[in-house]
């Protein structure tokens, strides 16, 4: 019989720096906390330093080094990690002054990508944004070998294997960037193929409930959990606002502050359905204290998504959870006067938010009158496949076709008979 003993987790200490410059670095401790926990690992404890300027070799003073390096002894901690980004050298410098493992938030959250990726596309997206980020620190490995303890002994091997690697992992990241624009060609395919329906993106921090709300509001099993970063893949479903009306619906990966750039980069190809929807739904947690911070992270990286600009409808989440109507004591309608409160979980509002979405559907719909030659009698059926055709007229060698329809669709079947005209 085989025993299997239980994994014991690694125990790790948490380091934050506080520079003034982050209004709230115990909320930001917390959430490293949750995403460490999300990452399987064990906090044993949390230190925080208050500092004017960066130390430029270990981040953190000297003395707090030492106080971390006794801690870890005490606790007999595995692992450090640091709630901001090391560059290369501090990271290394912490690694041989601890004797342990250290990572950084980027580090841990690339991660929980690894642990969740699913689908093939989110694990080459993940695995490039890893190579991204191993890249620098092997460069800078080999530089520092080759530059303070270079000659006799360190010439050979030790370089050329370095050298091995990093060409081994430019080559790896050449390759995925080819296979993901074929990942990403595909899409574009799809995206075509589904025609002109209005296309709505859930955009909105992770686990504020996005892929409950596509539960809810069409027939999709995407999985939930209470958890952060659950979905790393888009799922885009068909939902029925009344009957003749349809929209597209997609839910996609969570946002959460200082989302690593080379993550946004590489997840560019499941991230397409929020840069090309027509509209999107912001959802926030509004249980949630800092629900504030979470709203501007979220601003942040849609304005590098180029995606900011767009029409987009404020939704708070989780009323069920709420004490009085309004989270906190935000009187959140005065500052988003179009946002709606809902609950994905109890379905309170839902009904308001479909109705809100058949507007915004509405406010698209034009009526129009086409004539169609014969010939063209395929455009006829386009029509009463996709438009809700109002009037049917039969002249000698035409149809008449009054429809309502979506701008979008009107130019594109007017473009068609201009050019078979
Ligand atoms: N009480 C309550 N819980 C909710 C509500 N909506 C979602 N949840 C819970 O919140 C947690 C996260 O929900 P998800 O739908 O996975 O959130 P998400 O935004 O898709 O999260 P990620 O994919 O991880 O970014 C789950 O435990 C849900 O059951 C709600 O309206 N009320
Ligand atoms: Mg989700």
């Amino acid at each position: 019989m085989e025993t299997i003993l239980p994994k014991k987790k690694e125990q790790a200490v948490l380091v934050g720096v506080n520079s003034g410059r982050n209004r709230n670095i115990e909320d930001s401790m917390e959430e490293l906390e949750q995403l460490v926990d999300t990452a399987g690992a064990e906090v044993v404890s949390k230190v925080v330093q208050n500092l004017n300027s960066i130390h430029p070799r270990t981040y953190i003073g000297k003395g707090k080094a030492e106080y971390v390096g006794n801690l870890l002894k005490e606790l007999d901690g595995s692992v450090v990690i640091f709630d901001n980004d090391l560059t290369p050298a501090q990271n290394r410098n912490l690694e041989d002054m601890f004797d342990c493992k250290v990572l950084d938030r980027t580090a841990v959250i690339l991660d929980i990508f690894a642990l969740h990726a699913r689908t093939n596309e989110a694990r080459l997206q993940v695995e490039l944004a890893q190579l991204q980020y191993a890249l620098p620190r092997l460069t800078r490995l080999w530089v520092h070998l080759a530059g303070s303890q270079g000659g006799i002994g360190f010439r050979g091997p030790g370089e050329t294997q370095l050298e091995v690697d990093r060409r081994l992992i430019g080559k790896r990241i050449s390759d995925i960037g080819r296979k993901l624009t074929k990942v990403q060609s595909q899409h574009d395919i799809q995206r075509k193929a589904r025609g002109d329906m209005l296309e709505v993106g859930l955009v909105g921090y992770t686990n504020a409930g996005k892929s409950t709300l596509l539960n809810a509001l069409t027939d999709a099993n995407v999985y939930v959990e209470d958890q952060l970063f659950a979905t790393l893949d888009t799922t885009t479903r068909q939902i029925n606002l009344d009957q003749n009306q349809k929209a597209l619906i997609s839910d996609t990966v969570g946002f959460i502050r200082n989302l690593p750039h080379s993550l946004i980069a590489s997840f560019r190809a499941t991230l397409a359905e929020v840069r090309l929807a027509d509209l999107l739904i912001h959802l926030v947690d509004a249980s949630h204290p800092n629900f504030r911070d979470h709203i501007s992270a979220v601003n942040t990286i849609l304005t590098e998504l180029e995606a900011f600009d767009k029409p987009t409808l404020m939704v708070f989440n989780k009323s069920d959870k709420l004490q009085s109507e309004y989270p906190g004591d935000m009187d959140f309608q005065s500052e988003y006067p179009e946002s709606l409160v809902i609950s994905a979980k109890t379905g309170q509002g839902l009904a308001g938010l479909r109705e809100r979405l058949l507007s915004v559907l509405e406010s698209r719909l034009t009526k129009e009158t086409f004539r169609i030659p014969q010939r063209a009698g395929h455009i006829v059926d386009m029509i009463h496949s996709q438009a809700n055709v109002i009037k049917t007229e039969y002249e000698a060698d035409s149809t008449l076709l009054t429809a309502e329809l979506e701008r979008p669709l009107a130019d594109k079947i007017r473009k068609i008979l201009n050019r078979n005209s």
